[in-house]
């Protein structure tokens, strides 16, 4: 009797499990089977999960030594576009899938537009000695009533994962792929290009109206210069069979609240041979989320800084504050921050294109920046009085001494963007190749 006690005693602890791994007392081969069956299930679950977790630590590993690119600048002057530019370069494959999702949004854009028409055409009519516009008109926008509805089915569409917007503002999306798939499948989405189909007639007589053309010059308003300009493009947009290009894509707008992290895998295209893994980061731009690029400062190797230079005009979400005023404070910020001083930063004059049509349409530099003088009222006297500018703060406030890369960059245009994703991109791993050889 002491034997046994003490044998057992011995096998528990040679073994704690052993007594608990037994087979129950009398278990027939039936339960035996099913028993063994749930055991390899249980095993076979947990070392799925235990080479989940491994996959992840080794990516997080691997993202460390990983080349990271941050893009900044003010709302608006570009980064998610460029964003888009890097991956038409590098992993165009991924664009196909998401083209359903995108031509929701250039309607969503294109009713945006018609939307403003519409408001400018009823603060007109309101006004007490309208005479632009007449009852016609008033018809014209009654029957587009139902193509402005899709604005609200659409928001509510994704309002589940939207970030929360002002009533009638902005259709703001979280990041992440859940807003393309709501886009690309729902039945609101289709409802919109059937509405959109049915009413591309109307849509056009009132954008072809000479009398709207003026109202919208007397009131300011110019629509070919805000994001996501569809209207020259009607008929091909709101055809039932449209399939977003590239091109559609990049100028199609929908504003994200918060970080949009992008991986790109080494050889994901034709002509990347030797290219090897980088990350983007695209961050909000507007003054109410900058407070989180800091949190990427010690994470990147190199930043992409864009600025339009609007400075003729205002931020949207503080209109006392001029554009490029605020983008030459923000670049000061940037080149001097300690945490920086040893990452590449790249400028990007952005939205070039607007700028020459601004200035062949008669715009006057001094009259907006006293200090351009007299210099030559052109594109190139403009670009090289701001690009001077930059470089002095560039080299002023850097903490230590570094080079100055610039570009001029129409974002929307595929192809001359693409040479310059192409040259950054060499410029930036010729730099991490060296940096790493040296340490
Ligand atoms: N004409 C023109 N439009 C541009 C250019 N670059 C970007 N856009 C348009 O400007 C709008 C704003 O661009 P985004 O890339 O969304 O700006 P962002 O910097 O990501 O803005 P936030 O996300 O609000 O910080 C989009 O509709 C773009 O299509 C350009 O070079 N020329
Ligand atoms: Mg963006």
């Amino acid at each position: 009797m002491a034997m046994s006690v003490a044998r057992v005693r011995s096998a528990s602890l040679d073994d704690p499990f052993a007594v608990h791994m037994a087979p129950p007392a009398g278990e027939t081969s039936d339960q035996r089977t099913r028993r063994l069956a749930a055991a390899q299930h249980a095993e076979k679950t947990s070392r799925q999960i235990d080479e989940v977790l491994l996959a992840g630590k080794r990516l997080l590993d691997k993202k460390r030594q990983d080349v990271k690119i941050l893009l900044l600048g003010q709302s608006e002057s570009g980064k998610s576009t460029v964003l888009k530019n890097f991956r038409l370069r590098f992993t165009p494959q991924y664009f196909d899938g998401e083209r359903a999702a995108w031509r929701t949004v250039v309607l969503l854009n294109l009713i945006s537009s018609v939307r403003t028409i519409v408001d400018a055409i009823h603060a007109e009519l309101a006004a007490p000695e309208f005479t632009l516009v007449s009852a016609v008109h008033r018809q014209r926008c009654d029957a587009l009533v139902p193509l402005l509805a899709q604005e609200g089915a659409i928001t509510a569409l994704l309002a589940p994962i939207s970030a929360v917007a002002p009533p009638g503002g902005e259709i703001t999306v979280r990041p992440g792929g859940a807003w393309k798939v709501l886009l690309a499948e729902s039945d609101a989405a289709k409802h919109t290009a059937d509405v959109a189909a049915a009413l591309c007639d109307e849509v056009e007589t009132l954008w072809g109206d000479a009398a709207v053309r003026e109202l919208l010059q007397k009131r300011d308003i110019s629509l070919r210069d805000a994001g996501g300009y569809f209207l020259d493009d009607i008929a091909r947009v709101t055809d039932p069979g449209y399939v977003p290009t590239d091109a559609d894509i990049l100028r199609a707008r929908i504003k994200t609240l918060g970080v949009e992290e992008h991986f790109f895998e080494k050889e994901g295209a034709p002509g990347t041979r030797g290219v090897k893994d980088f990350w983007i980061y695209d961050v909000p731009g507007s003054r109410g989320s900058r407070a989180v690029w800091i949190s990427f400062f010690d994470q990147v190797q190199a930043i992409v800084f864009l600025t339009p230079l609007s400075f003729y005009e205002v931020l949207e979400e503080d209109t006392r504050v001029n554009r490029l005023e605020d983008s030459v404070v923000l670049w000061k910020e940037v080149c001097a921050n300690a945490l920086l001083a040893h990452v590449q930063i790249i400028l990007f004059f952005n939205k070039m294109d607007i700028l020459k049509a601004k200035l062949r349409a008669g715009l006057i530099v001094k009259e907006y920046v006293p200090s351009f003088g007299d210099r030559e009222n052109s594109y190139a006297g403009a670009t090289a009085y701001f690009k001077e500018k930059f470089r002095a703060y560039h080299k002023r406030t850097s903490p230590k001494p570094r080079s100055f890369f610039y570009y001029e960059t129409t974002a929307v245009d595929t192809r001359s963007t693409a040479k310059i994703i192409g040259a950054v991109h060499e410029e930036i791993f010729r730099k991490h190749l060296h940096e790493s050889i040296l340490i």
